[in-house]
Order: structure tokens, then C-alpha cells, then sequence
């Protein structure tokens, strides 16, 4: 899949079947209203003075937690110059999903409701990771992981694959981010078991054979444009621009003996899998 590859669209229907079920990532256009005006909310100035009194979660280029800084006082810093070496600090801005969480992004969300939409063929009926049977939005519900990620160009996610078995949406809201997926078949070249490849900072003599493949997936997406990232598969990204991006994880019927069996592996002692079942 390439730049001048991408779906619009596709209905809920569709998309169950063709994608949802067979494991396949999508790219789509259009799926975030207004996300390319200038004026759009989502526009991170804006963002960060709406938001500037805010706290908010700093991480490194993949999941550790670093610091938890003022926004403003993170937005302050989006265009600083920086050195190669030094991560760019990468804002994940979760909302509840686990029971113990002192910071959220809950409000946050409640606010902007209105000025973004998930994308029309994600369907909005029987999910069983967030249960809900019928309504489902993930404009105003809550799910796993669902976030607000802000970054400077050159932030990045490394290459990683999502927990709870899930599947997840990411939007562009603004700026560009270069976004790239491996199959789950793709795990031998890029992974030994314990760890995962740093696209940016290979280790040859670790994933030797990393470079005889290439990913299925490599776009670059900007304002309104979703991705679907299927379970299993690797993913990484970075942003070319400042970049502000929405994004949460889920689990459809379709697929609830996947989540089953990670359920029955171990998988029921999570903490964002308890809260979301309502067990402490
Ligand atoms: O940085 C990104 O846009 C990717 C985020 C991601 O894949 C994740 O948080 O699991
Ligand atoms: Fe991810």
C-alpha cells in the first residue's frame, strides 16, 4: 500500500468484512472533518492554549513514561531545535482506562466532541473490548488507549505491536506523520522474542535478516486521514511536521475468539482489561 493507494468510502459493512475480519490495514481520506482547515481546533497552537493549563504525559519513543509537563509549557518547546541523539519528547494524553490514573484526558475529549468524528465505516455495534452492544462512538465513549498525541517533527512511536489482541485507529489531525506496518508473519524478522527492531537504529548482528523485507504498508498521512492498524501487526511512526493525531484500540465480535484465547492466556489481569470489564 503506497500513497496514491488509499480507500474512501467503504461502509461499516464492508469494512467488517474485507478488513475488520481478514486481519488487512486500511488507509483512508476524509474520515476527520475539517482537520485540514486552519482554523480547526485540532490545530496545535490552538490545542495548546485551549488546553495549556493542562498536565499531560511525556513519554520517550516508545511507551515509558518520562515526565508530566504543563502543555503549554510542552508546546512551548515544539519547535525547538534538537540534537540527532536526543529523543523529541512524545505527548500521549490518554483517557481513563485503568483504575488507578491520575492524569486523563477525559475532559479534554469532552470538549473537542464536536469537532472531530471516527470514521464512517468503523462500526458502531458489538464491541467486546469496550463491551458495548450498540451506539458504540469512540467520539465520546471511552476505549483502551484512546489518546491525544502531540509531538514535534521527528517524535516518533518505534516499531511496536498493540496489546489486549486489539485492533486500533489512528487519525491525523494535524501535520504529517509517516506511518509504516508489517504483517504479523513479518514477527521473525523483526523481533527475537524479547525485543522488537528500532527501524531507526537497527541492530544488524540482533535482526539480521531484517532488511530482506519490506513493510506493507508505508504512508504518510495528514489532516483527516485515518489508519487502521489490525492486531499482530508491527507498526511505527514518525512525524515530519508538528503533529497532533487521535487514536484508541478496540476489540470487535468478529474477532472475540482472538480476544478470548489472549483473555485465557493471561491476558485477564491487565489493568485496562479490568477496568473495562468493571473488575478491580
Ligand atoms: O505515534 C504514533 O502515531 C503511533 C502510536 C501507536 O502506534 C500506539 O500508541 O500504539
Ligand atoms: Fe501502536
Amino acid at each position: 500500500m503506497t500513497d496514491r493507494n488509499l480507500i474512501s468510502g467503504i461502509d461499516q459493512n464492508e469494512f467488517i468484512k474485507s478488513y475488520l475480519s481478514k486481519n488487512k490495514p486500511l488507509v483512508s481520506r476524509g474520515c476527520f472533518p475539517g482537520a485540514e482547515q486552519p482554523d480547526s481546533p485540532w490545530n496545535l497552537d490552538l490545542l495548546a492554549r485551549r488546553f495549556g493549563n493542562c498536565h499531560v504525559p511525556v513519554f520517550d519513543s516508545l511507551f515509558e513514561m518520562q515526565q508530566t509537563v504543563k502543555f503549554s509549557d510542552y508546546a512551548s518547546t515544539i519547535h525547538d531545535e534538537r540534537s540527532d541523539e536526543e529523543p523529541v519528547p512524545y505527548m500521549r494524553w490518554y483517557a481513563r482506562q485503568r483504575h488507578f490514573q491520575m492524569i486523563r484526558a477525559d475532559k479534554a475529549f469532552a470538549e473537542m466532541a464536536d469537532s472531530w468524528a471516527a470514521p464512517s465505516w468503523l462500526p458502531s455495534e458489538n464491541y467486546v473490548f469496550p463491551p458495548i452492544e450498540r451506539n458504540a462512538d469512540p467520539v465520546r465513549d471511552s476505549f483502551p488507549a484512546k489518546g491525544i498525541f502531540v509531538c514535534a517533527a521527528g517524535g516518533r512511536t518505534r516499531l511496536h505491536v498493540d496489546p489486549w489482541a486489539s485492533d486500533a485507529v489512528l487519525c491525523q489531525a494535524f501535520g504529517e506523520k509517516r506511518f509504516v506496518m508489517y504483517p504479523p508473519s513479518a514477527a521473525e524478522f523483526l523481533s527475537d522474542g524479547e525485543s522488537v527492531i528500532d527501524l531507526e537504529h537497527p541492530d544488524n548482528v540482533r535482526f539480521p535478516r531484517w532488511r530482506s523485507i519490506s513493510p506493507t504498508v508505508a504512508v504518510t498521512l495528514s489532516p483527516g486521514d485515518a489508519i487502521f492498524i489490525p492486531s499482530g501487526w508491527f507498526h511505527a511512526a514518525v512525524a515530519l511536521t508538528p503533529s497532533v493525531s487521535v487514536t484508541w484500540n478496540f476489540v470487535h465480535e468478529v474477532n472475540a475468539d482472538r480476544f478470548a484465547a489472549y483473555l485465557e492466556a493471561g491476558g485477564s489481569t491487565d489493568p485496562t482489561v479490568r477496568y473495562f470489564q468493571g473488575s478491580r
